[in-house]
């Protein structure tokens, strides 16, 4: 490409190795075009969008988009972090040589965005100043435009993020190229989608998708996958899917920052987004600071353990989402505010959107309604039961839109971290809550998350599985490592943050409705937790941590069953027993798991059996 030059200038890229990396791939793929993307081109995008059909109208400024049908979640399969050194093999993270996946993945990419345009997308997984910022700068290279209107929603997006490092080596090098995505043998044995971290050449190589977590790389590739490595490696921070709120108290005037790993489409959004339920309203508010990513790391002059969002905007779960479990997101995405929705139902005549769970009942008018997969509505055969939007279906907002996001979100101190949190879809064994004091037995409990599978993965809903601090499908090196870097940052801070499991889903085993009436009501037996944190409350001693009785948790208004209550705050010993040994089995599949952690293991377990 001859004007090549001529475009990085006019684009005021000044960086010489960013156009260095941008030529080399312009080359390799063979794009057509060139483009260097800054947010204050989302409007203009925007129009090209829907002018190409790529996007369409969704009411007053929203929009929507449909993804190819074999094209809707991330591929764990298909996901590998690959390195120059064998010792990151972990159990999780499909360790591959460096030197065989580089070659493999330039060989897809080779000539395969001839035609199209290579967007340059120069982006900051932090708030600009932030101290864990010299990791946070990244050059996403996309041949999809829908890709770009994404990440402009998504993170910090413009040349002044690259062109002004320190070291101006230090951003992420991250290739997406979406392929022909109706000839990449999806699920086959002949399956050509590659989706590649090289994590010690801080290298993202994304081929075959063009869909969320596989194709915005500065979310998961980077904000979570290359920021586990590099904060590994640099002995600084981690890099976790958590999310992360603020609970004010306006009676005492102290806010408490809560962090949380639940697996993916298990409730970190909801949680986030949460407006307080009525009887707690007057005294309480949560403030949303991040749903998916939390970096932590320890302020080196306070000593305090700190957490931030690397993110901009919100890539939600539509499913259920509905003015009585979330109003906040709804509003996060009314018109007006250039959300995308993907892979819902639409009515492009009146821009509304649905999806299963936003009303009781889908639209009972079905004139102009097309499904997720743009059938008409009204072609439907009458006992077609199929869903009308994908279970995977999502939301993409930017973090200024939602309602209750915390005044200092874009603020680069980050707030001190007091709770970290731990939970997923169980619908048996795990209480409500259950609170961890011990620095060592919350890592512990942390790496033996057991939960049920979602649908934001291919193939393995419903499955259950180990799922170690929610980072499973993101785990960048060796799991006994990740321990051992866990305890050390997390030990280092001056004031230990108190731990707790939560659970949400647990079940009726014989008519299976959930126990826990959740969403705005989860509030409750966090409030215990920070009391608990607090020495207001004392709780019950248990082999598994402590438990809530009835009346230290605030129940006024809640609908729940005492039977119900009862079972959620009872520890069932034998189930927990028998859990054990699936949890020494998890554990010992992992090289270099720390002695603390196994300690930890097995003072769990003799306290099971002095109780029994
Ligand atoms: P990712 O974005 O995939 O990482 O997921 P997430 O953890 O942010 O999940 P999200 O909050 O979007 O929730 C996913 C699903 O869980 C939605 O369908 C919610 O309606 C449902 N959900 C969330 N909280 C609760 C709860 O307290 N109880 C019940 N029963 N369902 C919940
Ligand atoms: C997840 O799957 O955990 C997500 C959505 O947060 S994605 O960006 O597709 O990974
Ligand atoms: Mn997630």
């Amino acid at each position: 490409m001859a004007d090549l030059e001529a475009v990085l200038d006019e684009a005021g890229l000044t960086n010489p190795l960013v156009r260095e990396f941008v030529k080399e791939y312009a080359e390799l793929t063979g794009a057509t075009r060139v483009e260097v993307v800054n947010a204050s081109d989302d409007a203009r995008l925007l129009e090209e969008a829907v002018a190409a059909g790529e996007l369409e109208m969704a009411g007053e400024d929203r929009y929507y988009s449909r993804s190819y049908h074999k094209d809707t979640a991330r591929s764990e399969e298909r996901t590998i972090v690959a390195t120059n050194d064998e010792k990151d093999r972990g159990v999780y993270n499909n360790w591959r040589p460096a030197s065989e996946m580089k070659p493999m993945l330039h060989d897809r990419m080779r000539g395969a965005s001839e035609g199209k345009t290579m967007y340059v997308i120069p982006y900051l997984m932090a708030p600009a100043g932030n101290a864990l910022a010299p990791w946070a700068a990244g050059v996403e290279l996309t041949d999809t435009r829908t890709v770009v209107l994404h990440m402009i929603r998504m993170a910090r997006v413009g040349v002044q993020f690259v062109n002004d490092l320190e070291d101006p080596d230090s951003f992420v090098r991250a290739v997406h190229v979406t392929g022909d995505l109706e000839h990449l043998g999806q699920g086959t044995p002949d399956d050509q989608r590659y989706f590649v971290t090289v994590a010690d050449e801080r290298t993202i190589l994304h081929f075959g998708s063009s869909y969320g977590g596989n194709a915005l790389l500065g979310k998961i590739a980077h904000g979570l996958r290359q920021g586990a490595y590099d904060g590994w490696a640099s002995k600084k921070f981690l890099a976790e899917q958590y999310m992360l709120i603020g609970i004010h108290d306006k009676q005492t005037g102290k806010t408490w920052h809560v962090c949380g790993g639940f697996p993916s489409a298990s409730g970190k959004t909801n949680l986030a987004m949460m407006a307080a339920p009525d009887a707690l309203g007057e005294r309480y508010h949560v403030s949303f600071y991040g749903d998916d990513i939390a970096w932590l790391w320890v302020d080196e002059e306070s000593g305090r353990l700190m957490g931030m969002n690397p993110e901009y905007g919100v890539f939600g779960v539509a499913k259920d989402t509905n003015e009585t479990t979330n109003p906040n997101a709804l509003h996060s995405i009314g018109e007006g505010t250039k959300a995308i929705f993907t892979n819902v139902a639409h009515n492009p005549a009146t821009g509304e959107v649905w999806w299963e769970g936003k009303t009781p009942k889908p639209p009972t008018d079905v004139r102009g309604w097309v499904d997720w997969m743009g059938a008409p509505l009204a072609d439907r055969k009458h006992d077609d039961t199929a869903a009308l939007a994908h279970p995977n279906s999502r939301f993409t907002t930017t973090l200024a839109n939602v309602p209750n996001i915390a005044p200092d979100y874009d603020e680069p101190t980050g707030v001190p971290i007091d709770a970290i949190i731990f939970g997923g879809r169980t619908r048996d064994r795990e209480p409500l809550i259950r609170a961890i004091t011990d620095l060592a037995e919350g890592v512990y409990d942390g790496l033996t998350l057991g939960a049920e599978a979602t649908f934001a993965a291919e193939g393995v809903d419903g499955q259950l599985r180990y799922d170690p601090m929610s980072n499973r499908p993101f785990m960048a090196y060796g799991e006994g490592d990740y321990a051992r870097h866990y305890l050390d940052v997390v030990g280092a801070a001056k004031e230990q943050p108190i731990f707790a499991h939560v659970n949400w889903f647990q079940k009726d085993p014989d008519d299976g409705h959930f126990l826990w009436p959740g969403y705005r009501d989860n509030l409750r037996p966090l409030l215990w937790l920070l009391q608990l944190k607090n020495g207001e409350v004392e709780g019950r001693r248990t082999a598994v941590g402590i438990i809530p009785t009835e009346e230290e948790l605030d129940l006024e208004g809640v609908d729940i069953a005492p039977e119900d209550l009862e079972r959620i705050l009872t520890i069932d010993k034998e189930r927990w027993q028998q859990e054990m040994g699936f949890r020494e089995e998890h554990l010992a599949q992992f090289d270099r798991m720390p002695e603390e952690i196994w300690e930890a293991h097995r003072r769990v377990a003799a306290d099971l059996e002095d109780e029994a």
